[in-house]
């Protein structure tokens, strides 16, 4: 079913307690790596290796959030979103991973909790968006069992520390980059290209998953509790038989990968049968550690995936075309909202999820500050399309409970360094300075309007 392009997101009525709110991560905003005795993470490592990232940019600074955080939640409060969807760095909480606490990190975001409540603001962290210490990265990482023990410790220490002062809690950002996108495909930290060591980790997190599920809920049952994927909306490049059994290959790789373990209990039956000896030994005895009941999926949504046959290659032997029906947005990705509506209401017809919430969504555009102003219309046209379309799916029956944009502000976008802008607030990073953009002012006035 097309989505109704004619309706605006002005038209869009939100529910009472929908949530609206911003995103950002840890590494990408933070800055002060040295400071307070946060440990080393793979991220620093890898972005300071020399060709790893666009012009050689690390997170060392990035928006100086670390000590900008209260004007920071002061930009959030004036935008009148609901929520602030953050990531606590593992490696200011536990420098090594494990071991001794680090109460100086603990106290960094027991301030940025605490601001956040004393300006009326829903707290969402996330607990791993990519920042694995070093010194686990050192013992195997991932694919060593003991990664993931240590970061259910983790999990339930936070718990049991700010679990009185939570909106929700997820675990895991985008596993798929954090395995296939990191190990298989080389392009984010520690920039691997190995399918079995990809597999390992994909596991690995599935039971770090498991695991952390289950030690918060023993921490503190009240917290809903989730995990955010960024599950792929697939199409076959062409109306060709061999497209179109591609598309059904990348489909089970790329996504079942992580909804069928998560949410079925097992890995699909394509996957086990082409690579089932490939996974880490003794994987069945741990799905159902794997699939805990969640109270929440979050669905990071930005662009479609058009698939086509690669016969020679290995499995799933496919590869990604660039068939792109313009508009695209700065960093090359497809517009097309449509994808989302699609993949909303497909995964919801096909899995029994719980709720959803839209946990990112935004286009990179790259404009600039004249006169004092940023006009960044395609990020606003975007941003409408998608919520349009999200408002579609609703319709439809897909239960949603709220939208974050990504991102606040511009930030660290990995391996693009500072190249891609997503924020809603510009941010100059010679100065510091924070600029509303007409996307942000956009944003204020749904909230706006929202309140009446
Ligand atoms: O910046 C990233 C974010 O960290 C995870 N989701 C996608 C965003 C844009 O690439």
């Amino acid at each position: 079913m097309p989505i109704d392009s004619e309706e605006s997101s002005h038209d869009i009525q939100f529910a009472e307690d929908f949530i609206l709110g911003v995103a950002t991560a840890a590494y990408q905003i933070e800055g002060a790596v040295l400071e307070d005795g946060r440990g080393t993470c793979i991220w620093d490592t890898f972005s300071h290796t020399p060709g790893r990232t666009v012009n050689g940019d690390t997170g060392d600074v990035a928006c100086d959030h670390y000590h900008r955080w209260q004007s920071d939640l002061e930009l959030i409060k004036e935008l009148g979103v609901d929520a602030y969807r953050f990531s606590i760095a593992w490696p200011r909480v536990f420098p090594h991973g494990s071991g001794q606490i680090n109460q100086r990190g603990l106290a960094f975001y027991d301030r940025l909790i605490d601001g956040c409540l004393e300006r009326d603001i829903k707290v969402f962290p996330t607990l791993y968006h990519w920042d694995l210490p070093q010194s686990l990265a050192d013992k195997g990482g991932w694919t060593n069992r003991s990664t993931a023990d240590a970061f259910a410790h983790y999990a339930a220490t936070v718990m049991d520390h700010f679990g009185d002062r939570l909106d929700a809690m997820t675990t895991f950002n985008e596993p798929w980059c954090s395995s296939i996108l990191s190990h298989l495909l080389g392009v984010h930290a520690p920039g691997e290209k190995n399918l079995d060591t990809a597999l390992a980790v994909a596991h690995g997190q599935h039971r770090a998953h498991g695991l952390a599920i289950q030690a918060m809920r023993a921490a503190r049952d009240s917290v809903p509790l989730g995990i955010v994927l960024n599950t792929q909306s697939i199409y076959a490049a062409s109306d060709s038989e061999r497209d179109n059994a591609a598309a059904s290959r990348h489909e089970n790789f790329h996504n079942g990968l992580f909804l069928d373990p998560l949410f079925n209990g097992q890995y699909p039956s394509e996957v086990v049968e082409k690579l089932g000896d490939r996974l880490p030994r003794g994987w069945r005895e741990d799905l159902s550690t794997i699939a805990q009941p969640l109270d929440f999926w979050g669905l990071n949504y930005y662009t479609p995936m058009r698939v086509a046959d690669a016969a020679t290659a290995e499995y799933p032997a496919t590869r990604i075309v660039d068939v792109v029906a313009e508009p695209r947005t700065d960093i090359g990705w497809e517009v097309d909202p449509q994808a989302l509506y699609d993949m909303l209401v497909n995964l919801h017809t096909r899995y029994t999820l719980p709720p959803c919430y839209i946990t990112e969504n935004g286009a990179a555009y790259n404009h600039g500050v004249r006169d004092g102003v940023v006009d960044d219309q395609p990020r606003i046209d975007y941003m409408q399309q998608h919520l349009v379309a999200m408002q579609s799916a609703m319709n439809h029956g897909v239960d949603i409970r709220g939208y974050f944009a990504w991102s606040l502000m511009d930030n660290f976008e990995w391996a693009e360094g500072y190249s891609m802008r997503f924020g809603l607030i510009h941010v100059d990073y010679t100065t510091q300075k924070r600029t509303f953009k007409r996307s942000a002012h956009w944003y204020q006035s749904l909230m706006q309007q929202r309140r009446g």
